[in-house]
């Protein structure tokens, strides 16, 4: 069989965080420059509007399932279902003035070190199953909610929902949270969080402790933190120049923040170069659950005015909206005001479509051998004696 040449490194390459180098193969999710994310196929469009737990079926077995297939699937998870108290004993002890990112890799690491089995696909089951109830403790132990049980009967992102009581939940949480979590499942094998879990894991570490470095990874702003950080900076622009109809004062704004060095957060992408298909999902559910809110409709003029300005500017690749860009004014509006805690709703969902490429990298690929070890080469730049 023929060995097709991929890509050709040149020197120049060298500085671009391995943009665009094909180091491996996905089977689960793909991102397209120009049509968006698709799982196993299906463009994310025609999957947002399902039940998460068909989704989560879809990437981990390939196709979707049959009512009796999703049943079946959905019992063998609540085989895995563990509430345990010792992790909110965890959660009791530890800082309430660090980051909740940082109580979610605690709590992660928790976890694997009482309930792992060192069975990918169980472990797989385990995430997938514990994690909403995982964060649902969370947010009860850092925030002092109300400790309410969970009731994973009443469905996967509803048992979430019904766990946490913000002191304004909105009941159109659920609509939001059903959508926002299968959003942000995967996104191909090279976003920085995913990239890092698989290479974690070809080095035989468990599933927990490559979603540990997953998450580490997800925890930058130039990555999951965006989405705290653009809500941040739609707020301050709110706070600025409230939400007027004018676009140029929009535009002189913006361009102000990047002229003192900032970044425009919820804009660019490494791959894609049209509006991110998951912003404009969430755009348009915004206007059905939120249509209201002031921040929602500021960050519905931001979303034309920012991409005319950062399209002038020809060193930014992309100039458009990725998914960052709305997910925290449909959160805040939904009841979940805290901002510090954006990336951890994104790490739930993204852990899940990392366990499922592990799975397959460690069980499936390479008729069962599972991929090799990770080892690229960084070009030695120092002294020679
Ligand atoms: N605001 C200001 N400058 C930008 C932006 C932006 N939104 N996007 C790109 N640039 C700059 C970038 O910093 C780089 O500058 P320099 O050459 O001086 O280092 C230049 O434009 C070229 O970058 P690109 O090739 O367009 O983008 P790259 O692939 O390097 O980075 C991101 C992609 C997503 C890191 C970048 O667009 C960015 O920093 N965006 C804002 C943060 C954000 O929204 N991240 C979320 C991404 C999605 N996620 O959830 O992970
Ligand atoms: C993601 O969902 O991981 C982001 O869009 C970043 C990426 O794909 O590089």
């Amino acid at each position: 069989m023929e060995d097709k040449i991929l890509f050709e490194i040149k020197e120049s390459h060298l500085d671009t965080g391995l943009r665009g180098f094909p180091v491996g193969t996905c089977g689960t999710s793909k991102v397209d420059p120009t049509k968006g994310l698709s799982y196993r196929g299906y463009f994310i469009k025609e999957l947002a509007r399902k039940r998460p737990i068909e989704v989560i079926y879809l990437l981990l077995n390939g196709e979707l399932p049959d009512e009796e297939q999703f049943k079946q699937f959905h019992e063998e998870l609540l085989t895995h279902y563990v509430d345990d108290p010792g992790l909110v004993k965890h959660l009791d002890s530890l800082p309430k003035n660090s980051h909740p990112m940082n109580w979610f890799i605690s709590a992660l690491n928790y976890y694997g070190m009482i309930h792992n089995t060192k069975d990918w696909r169980k472990d797989a089951l385990k995430v997938i199953i514990n994690i909403p109830t995982l964060v649902a403790r969370i947010y009860q132990v850092y925030y002092g909610w109300e400790r309410i049980n969970p009731k994973p009967e009443l469905g996967y992102m509803e048992n979430f929902v019904h766990m946490i009581s913000p002191p304004n939940k909105n009941p159109k949480l659920i609509d939001l949270m059903n959508v926002f979590d299968i959003l942000h499942y995967d996104h191909g094998g090279g976003n920085l969080s995913t990239f890092v879990g698989k290479a974690v894991s070809s080095g035989h570490a468990d599933m927990f402790e490559s979603l540990i470095g997953a998450m580490c990874g997800l925890a930058g702003p130039l990555h999951g933190k965006a989405n705290q950080e653009c809500f941040r900076f739609i707020q301050e622009c709110y706070d600025a120049i409230g939400t007027p109809d004018d676009e140029q004062v929009i535009i002189d704004y913006l361009e102000k923040l990047l002229a003192s060095g900032k970044v425009i957060f919820g804009f660019g992408h490494a791959v894609l170069r049209v509006e991110d298909t998951r912003a404009t999902i969430l755009y348009e559910l915004g206007k059905e659950i939120s249509a209201t809110d002031p921040y929602f409709n500021l960050a519905l003029k931001i979303r034309t005015a920012g991409t005319k300005l950062l399209s002038q500017k020809e060193k930014i690749s992309n100039p458009y909206p990725n998914v960052d860009a709305v997910t925290g004014t449909l959160l805040n509006a939904m009841g979940l005001t805290d901002s510090n805690f954006y990336t951890v709703l994104f790490g739930m969902s993204r852990c899940i479509g990392i366990a499922c490429q592990i799975y397959h990298d460690r069980v499936t690929a390479r008729n069962g051998k599972g991929n090799p070890i990770v080892r690229p080469k960084y070009i030695y730049t120092g002294p020679v004696r």
